[in-house]
């Protein structure tokens, strides 16, 4: 039997930021500084102030199979060293879980990879719709001068594993190159 009522909420599009309020996570600098590959320039940007990497706003749903999550997500522009700021990325903790990724705004790279050493990467622009399969893990990168806004919807029950990323580090970067953005293969092991 349904126990729950239709509902809607409002996206600004310019921003990403999602009314009536709901569930925000700020990701600053000092939170994710280890997934940039130039530590030191994670340092040296962290003797300033603590800048806004990214941003999520998560309608709340319950977490449970038949349930859809959606947010938006939105990625300052910016780069530390020549890496482009971007998010830690992750595993859906039931792997054989799918996402859609809908761009707003911006120009970003969806990189992606699984467990067996796949990798894969797709630009993002607004219009473009993405399709992240079960199994693939999935971090964005906001290439451009603008804010990268997107919209994410994935399986109620799907979870986050951001341990696995964390542990093993992505196979792929996205770095500024002389002719703009250049996906590049991690250098050395994959595990660090
Ligand atoms: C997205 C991401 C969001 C932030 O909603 O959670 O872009 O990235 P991290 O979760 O890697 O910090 C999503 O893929 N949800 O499943
Ligand atoms: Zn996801």
């Amino acid at each position: 039997m349904p126990d729950e009522n239709p509902f809607q909420t409002l996206i600004e599009l310019k921003t990403g930021v999602i009314s009536p309020p709901v569930d925000h996570v700020i990701r600053r600098l000092s939170d994710i500084k280890t997934i940039f590959r130039d530590r030191d320039a994670a340092e040296q940007a962290l003797t300033g102030e603590d800048p806004t990497v990214y941003e999520v706003y998560n309608v709340p749903v319950p977490e449970e199979t038949g349930q859809l999550q959606h947010c938006t997500s939105v990625i300052h522009p910016g780069a530390v060293g020549d890496e482009y700021h971007m998010t830690k990325g992750h595993y859906h903790a039931r792997r054989a879980t799918a996402e859609i990724y809908l761009c707003l705004r911006g120009e970003g790279i969806l990189l992606m990879e699984t467990e067996d050493g796949r990798t894969a990467h797709l630009r993002m622009s607004p219009g473009t719709m993405s399709y992240i399969p079960p199994f693939w893990a999935h971090r964005t990168v906001n290439t451009g001068n603008a804010p990268l806004v997107f919209v994410g919807v994935y399986p109620g029950n799907a979870g986050h594993d951001y341990g696995s990323v964390a542990r093993i580090g992505f196979r792929q970067r996205v770095i500024k190159g002389p002719d703009g953005p250049q996906v590049v293969a991690e250098e050395g092991a994959v595990r660090r």
